[in-house]
């Protein structure tokens, strides 16, 4: 069967590397990203007949593109295709996970969200709802825990089934700027050497003035809606958050 390529990302420390270990056991190879001292981990996982390149990619918060970080993991998912991009999340630290989600959401949409460290979500006395979350998402959703090994054998063969599904937009913002997104999208549409990209996605990381996209695609706005948009994510996570987690009063999130 065809190889898929799946890229795992999320914010630092919860837990990418545990699970990419636990896909992808001894069969690792760890070296550079090209030009920089910055690790890049690589693996094969197994599953039946399939054989999966696993990418780990570095710990962002967003896909802004303003530190190496960022750039490398933006860059992969641009250039590399891969065919799932697994977001890790933190089960306690969720909308801080989310938030990084949607802006993958934006670039792509074969996305699998893996809210790890379940277990201690349990401990703090919460509950998440995976099918409210899936649903409310869009996308698949498994709860795992590297430690205790709950969740991996679902995220494989959730992993293998999600390849090849198909892009959607998830939320909407104001009607003021979904307007501009509008008049950007047909302003790129034009321009061939811009077709390898998402119209929709260049034209959100105009409105928050992307130095990368403006020197990309040459247009440059003398307005700024990335508070507007950061908002716009905020709220809706807010909404998906508070029909899919139990008992988070318990642990005080915080959101940025
Ligand atoms: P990364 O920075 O995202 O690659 O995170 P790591 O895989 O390096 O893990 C960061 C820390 O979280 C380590 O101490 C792990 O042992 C711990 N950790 C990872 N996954 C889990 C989990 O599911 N449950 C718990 N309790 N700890 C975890
Ligand atoms: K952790
Ligand atoms: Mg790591």
């Amino acid at each position: 069967s065809k190889k898929i390529k799946i890229a795992l990302l999320g914010n630092p420390n919860v837990g990418k590397t545990s699970i990419f270990n636990a896909l992808t056991g001894s069969r690792q190879i760890v070296a550079n990203w090209p030009g920089v001292t910055v690790e890049k981990r690589t693996g094969v996982m197994k599953l039946a007949n399939h054989t999966v390149d696993v990418v780990d990619l570095p710990g962002t918060y967003t896909l802004g593109a303003t530190s190496l970080d960022e750039r490398i993991a933006r860059d992969f998912l641009i250039n590399e295709r891969p065919d799932v991009a697994l977001v890790i999340g933190d089960a306690v630290n969720l909308e801080r996970s989310l938030y990084l989600l949607l802006q993958v959401l934006e670039l792509r949409g074969d996305v699998v969200l893996a809210v790890n460290a379940i277990d201690e979500a349990r401990k703090a006395g919460f509950e998440i709802d995976k099918h409210e979350l899936s649903k409310q998402l869009g996308i698949p959703v498994v709860l795992t825990s590297a430690v205790t090994g709950e969740g991996i054998e679902e995220l494989k063969n959730t992993l293998i089934k999600s390849a090849r599904s198909s892009s959607h937009v998830h939320y909407l913002f104001t009607d003021e700027i979904e307007a501009s997104l509008r008049n950007l999208s047909d302003r790129i549409k034009g321009n061939a050497s811009l077709s390898a990209f998402d119209q929709r996605w260049l034209s959100i990381k105009l409105l928050e003035r992307d130095k990368e996209v403006e020197k990309l695609t040459g247009i440059s706005l003398d307005y700024d809606y990335s508070i507007e948009i950061a908002e716009t994510r905020y709220k809706y996570i807010k909404r998906i958050l508070s029909s899919s987690v139990k008992g988070k009063e318990k642990i005080g999130w915080n959101l940025s």
